[in-house]
């Protein structure tokens, strides 16, 4: 560790990785030693992982590009020379997607990465910043390992560092920090040859090429570049299909989250007369995606059963069949259905790409999703947002049908989840709390109760055991079941930045009847739940901030 400085610090509070990683406001990493904190917390658990030293370890640094990205990715460059890492990857200019970050780990062979981003969340000065550890595998860093970074954040002396002015991150090559090789790698090269290695892109060519219209929208975030190259460059598709394409610090000044609210200008596209096809959106770091059709949603449990359905008919990677299918907790049941279908086993993992992993790992699943935008496969293991839209494109190249016919096609053969999820942005957190705390001290007798038409049949909180390791994860939210096949799941997210987020969660299931409208169908379930929770008297709201 030629030349590292040790430089005092003392522990700050709060610094408690959530479902992904450690996300605040911005001007709290921008805090003097926040950032180098939990970076050098970060070393000293590699440090205790590799008792040998890390110089004969490689790991890869980038983010999403937003604001502090890259005074971020200069600082950890720094403490990780301080700590004596034998090479760093870094990504060109700073900037890697957070599926781009999973694919380059897994081929490179490198020890892990350190991931800057929000995702979805807006950003700028006085927006939203985050940072995580993905291990060797290309995933997030399971709870046993952030609960271990966590630990020394509270108990940090001094962080390593090495202090070097002009380290030249835009410029494609070489250089040393310290005793720290540091290589700038492109990009873009090693996603899009994983895209490339999975899908048949002379098949979705010619698809394009046969008039079928597409509007990519990469929400000024990370994804610009890489659909751009894919979409227009290899594909085909017309020039200024990519919108709003150049990755922005503060996403313009928008909430870089592909829903039906955040993307309200993209499905106005769609709905126009003259509307593309298919339309597609990734959030702020590329790991989310929404998939549309003309006037047509489809809602994330639906997409993950439906690409279920086609993969092994319309996607080479997936020609032998699927091993099993996951999703989270919260997310509707529709891809349990599929797989049952198929003979493989479907899994139901707490909130959290992370839990995936293992099953991934183990092979026991080869496609997973969650209803926050997040689907993805084995290639990988974040979600994958372009991923997802080529898997899209494949199923429409393949069936060669409109979205709204294969989802409806879907539907009749399996039957219609209805499912939406309302969210309650910037709670009181210690109000919400109480008010979970009351409702878990109640669950033992909601059983047998009238409600929403039906009758509670059970209600509990959701405890998951990795059937891989054994991990247990506890209290990851609670589920009530009603007599007629429905159910609510209530939460608070793990990624919020301000108060407490409160998810509520309903999923309302039917055979047969499956033209009906989706909020209609929701709202006795959805009042049932208010009234039971007493949300107006408990945090003083009705309505919802967003519904997805
Ligand atoms: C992260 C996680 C996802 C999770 C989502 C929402 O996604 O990777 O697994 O579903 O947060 O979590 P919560 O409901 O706790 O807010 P992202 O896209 O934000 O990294």
């Amino acid at each position: 560790m030629s030349n590292a400085r040790l430089i005092p610090t003392h522990p700050i509070a709060g610094q408690k990785p959530g479902t992904s990683g450690l996300r605040k406001k911005t001007r709290e990493f921008m805090r003097p030693g926040y950032l180098e904190n939990f970076v050098q917390a970060i070393f000293n658990v590699l440090h205790e992982d590799h008792p040998g030293g890390l110089g004969g370890q490689t790991l890869i640094v980038g983010g999403d590009g937003r604001y502090f990205n890259r005074e971020a990715v200069l600082t950890i460059l720094r403490i990780a020379a301080g700590n004596g890492l034998g090479r760093m990857l870094v990504a060109q200019r700073g900037i890697l997607s957070t599926p781009a970050m999973s694919i380059e780990i897994r081929a490179r062979g490198a020890a892990g990465g350190i991931l800057l981003s929000a995702s979805h969340n807006p950003g700028g000065p006085d927006a939203d910043f985050g940072i995580k550890f993905n291990t060797s595998n290309g995933g997030p860093a399971p709870e046993s390992f952030t609960a271990r970074i966590h630990a020394h954040t509270l108990r940090l002396t001094e962080y390593r560092w090495v202090e070097q002015s002009g380290l030249p991150i835009d410029d494609l090559g070489d250089f040393t920090l310290g005793a720290m090789n540091v290589s700038v790698i492109d990009s873009l090269d090693g996603y899009v040859a994983a895209m490339q290695s999975i899908f048949d892109f002379d098949r979705l060519r010619a698809h394009l090429a046969s008039g079928f219209r597409i509007c990519f929208d990469a929400m000024n975030g990370v994804t610009g570049p890489y659909a751009r190259r894919i979409f227009e460059d290899l594909l085909g598709a017309a020039p200024g299909t990519v919108i709003r394409s150049e990755p922005l610090e503060d996403f313009g000044g928008d909430h870089p989250d592909p829903n039906l609210s955040h993307a309200a200008a993209l499905v106005a596209r769609l709905s126009a007369p003259d509307a593309p096809d298919f339309g597609a959106a990734c959030d702020g770091d590329g790991d989310r995606n929404l998939i549309l059709g003309k006037s047509f949603f489809v809602s994330p449990g639906d997409s993950l059963a439906v690409i279920a359905e086609h993969a092994a008919q319309a996607i080479p990677a997936y020609r032998a069949g699927l091993a099993g299918v996951a999703r989270s907790m919260p997310t509707s049941m529709a891809a349990d259905r599929v797989a049952a279908q198929l003979g493989i086993p479907s899994f139901e993992t707490p909130t959290g790409w992370k839990f995936f992993s293992s099953l991934l790992d183990a092979g026991r699943i080869t496609l997973c999703g969650e209803e926050s935008f997040g689907t993805g496969s084995s290639h990988a293991r974040e979600k994958d947002g372009i991923w997802a839209v080529l898997a899209w494109l494949s199923i429409l190249a393949d069936t060669r049908q409109p979205v709204s016919e294969i989802v409806n096609a879907h539907w009749r053969r399996f039957g219609r989840s209805y499912y939406q999820r309302h969210d309650y942005e910037a709670l009181d957190a210690t109000a919400a709390d109480a008010m979970l705390a009351r409702l878990r001290a109640r669950l033992d007798s909601l059983g047998g109760l009238s409600f929403a038409g039906s009758t509670i049949e059970s209600a509990g909180e959701f405890n998951y055991t990795d059937p891989v390791n054994g991990d247990t994860s506890n209290n990851q939210g609670v589920r009530i079941f009603l007599a007629d096949g429905s159910r609510a799941v209530i939460r608070l997210s793990g990624t919020g930045t301000e108060g407490a987020t409160l998810r509520l969660y309903y999923e309302s299931y039917s055979k047969d009847d499956i033209g009906q409208d989706c909020a209609a169908r929701i709202e006795p379930l959805a009042a049932a739940i208010r009234a039971l929770l007493e949300l107006e008297q408990s945090v003083g709201r009705v309505q919802p901030d967003v519904i997805t």
